[in-house]
């Protein structure tokens, strides 16, 4: 009912209109059984590209029993053919990099050459790296009496629901599905509402290696489609990257069925910067943490910055005029490097904390970048990036994630009260510290409250190497091969009494 083009396109208006109006079940795309739809826009615009298939209880519970029914025979495969089915799927999805990237600029406001196309060729990367360890799911035998063999053996948990978010779906989707699927699960995926449309293009890609069923997408809103897939008793094993307060709301749910959650939540992420760090390399190092070209919408994002005071008004500046030199527009144009807000309701948040900060007595807004002068554009959501000084540690744009364009850098002078004021937050997720004096780089390294730390270079996320937050940031790890076997199996103890 829905054809979508089997070669590439690089038309991403097409595609979306191509994708409209649909869950993927069972290996096909249907519409939802209510038929309600809803509008998916184009934030650049104020467009709208396509209608999302709004699902409910019943297209969830269509999408687990497809799933459930094709767990059982995956995971009779052996694990090393079912890795090499996820490898394969990899190189569908490098044939299709640049339509994804496009629809994914498309429907996200992201800039294609800073952002969408990274992460389009990321997923590709997430696939064939959990590709190759199918070998990987192997237990242990565990010395006990002569006469008893003891073993573990790696089971998989049955359906996984992974819930996703909007800033970087693709990218999630892969970190949850990959693993999932190669340890013997089968998945069904809640895409997130404001940007619906490239990980249903997945879907179909996916469905051309793996057997229909294993895979299975539907969209709709939090409390009416995510929720009753949390709650769906089929479902063995919940997933979730999104806010804090929707993480608890998926937390306690899981705890009534008392299955294992993973969850990725927010961040507040400190970046310390002393004076003798590599300076040039530090402000492009902040630039790119901060996530300026993908709006600051990034859960790693470096929005408290401390900076040793004899360079800090140095720091500040060089910040200031890096920021204005990069040209905001349209974000299917090669020559943006950032691109929009994604929806009315991130934008008024997030105005609204910087309204705030502007009001905050002794605060200094330094306002970055310029808006768009095409007429095309007036309706995006673009909005200019914002640096604070000034702020006091208890303001809410200090303690709260405000998911935008906005940073708040400090000066310190000493190395012990950064540190107290850097891990004085509810969050845990990442950190950085900017020094050529590794003595003094490693202990603030082990002494950070953050599930990832990282001396003089950006916050980088690989396949191969955990990542997850501590505090509220979130429970348990995602990439590695860790991921997939503490997160996506149980460990099995079978003994053998040989008498
Ligand atoms: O998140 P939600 P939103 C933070 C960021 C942002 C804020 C709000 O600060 O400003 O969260 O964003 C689904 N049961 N992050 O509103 O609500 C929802 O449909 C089950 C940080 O987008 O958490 C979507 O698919 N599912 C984050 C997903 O949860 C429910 C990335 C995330 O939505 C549900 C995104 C429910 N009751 C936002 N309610 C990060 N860690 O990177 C909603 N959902």
């Amino acid at each position: 009912p829905h054809p979508t083009p089997e070669a590439p396109t690089t038309d991403p208006f097409a595609l979306a209109k191509a994708l409209s109006g649909a869950h993927f079940i069972g290996g096909r795309y249907v519409p939802a059984r209510s038929g309600r739809t809803f509008p998916v826009v184009n934030p650049a615009t104020g467009e709208e590209v396509a209608r999302a298939a709004e699902g409910d209880a019943a297209d969830v519970d269509a999408a687990v029993e497809n799933a459930a029914a094709a767990q059982k025979e995956w995971a009779k495969l052996a694990a090393r053919r079912r890795g090499a089915l996820v490898h394969q799927c990899a190189q569908v999805l490098k044939a299709h990099v640049e339509e994804l990237a496009r629809l994914i600029a498309l429907e996200t406001g992201k800039a294609l050459r800073t952002e969408s196309r990274v992460e389009a060729n990321v997923v590709a990367d997430i696939f064939e790296f959990y590709g190759g360890l199918g070998s990987e799911l192997k237990g242990e035998s565990v010395p006990f009496a002569p006469n008893v063999l003891s073993v573990t053996v790696r089971e998989p948990l049955g359906v996984v629901g992974a819930i996703i978010p909007w800033n970087v779906p693709m990218l999630l989707m892969a970190l949850k599905v990959a693993p999932a699927l190669v340890a013997g699960n089968s998945v069904v995926v809640k895409s997130a509402e404001e940007a619906p449309l490239a990980v249903l293009r997945i879907c179909e890609l996916l469905n051309r290696v793996l057997p229909p069923g294993v895979f299975n997408m539907v969209s709709g809103f939090g409390p009416e489609c995510g929720a009753p897939l949390v709650a769906h008793p089929k479902v063995r094993k919940v997933t979730f990257t999104g806010s804090v307060e929707t993480g608890k709301i998926v937390y306690r749910t899981a705890a009534e069925k008392i299955i294992p959650v993973t969850l990725e939540l927010g961040g507040k992420s400190p970046m310390i910067v002393f004076a003798d760090c590599d300076f040039e390399k530090t402000v492009q190092g902040a630039l790119t943490s901060m996530r300026f070209t993908r709006q600051g919408q990034s859960c790693t994002a470096a929005s408290r910055i401390y900076v040793e005071r004899p360079i800090f008004d140095r720091f500040v500046a060089a910040m200031k005029d890096a920021v204005d030199r990069m040209v905001m527009g349209d974000p299917l144009d090669e020559r943006t490097d950032i691109g929009t807000i994604i929806s009315p309701a991130q934008f008024e948040k997030v105005r609204g904390f910087i309204e705030e900060g502007r009001r905050t007595a002794g605060a200094q807004a330094l306002v970055c970048s310029r808006l768009p002068d095409d007429p095309a554009l007036k309706k995006g959501l673009f909005l200019q990036p914002v640096i604070f000084t000034g702020l006091p540690k208890e303001s809410r744009l200090v303690r709260e994630e405000i998911f935008g364009p906005v940073t708040a850098i400090f000066p310190f002078d000493d190395a012990e009260k950064v540190l107290a004021d850097a891990n004085d937050s509810d969050y845990g997720l990442a950190a950085s510290i900017w020094t050529n004096n590794l003595r003094i780089g490693l202990d603030l390294a082990h002494r950070l409250e953050a599930g990832l730390v990282q001396i003089n270079q950006n916050l980088v996320v690989q396949a191969n190497l955990s990542y997850g937050g501590v505090k509220q940031s979130g429970l348990g790890k995602e990439a590695s091969l860790e991921a997939m076997l503490e997160h996506f199996t149980h460990k099995k103890t079978i003994m053998v009494n040989m008498g």
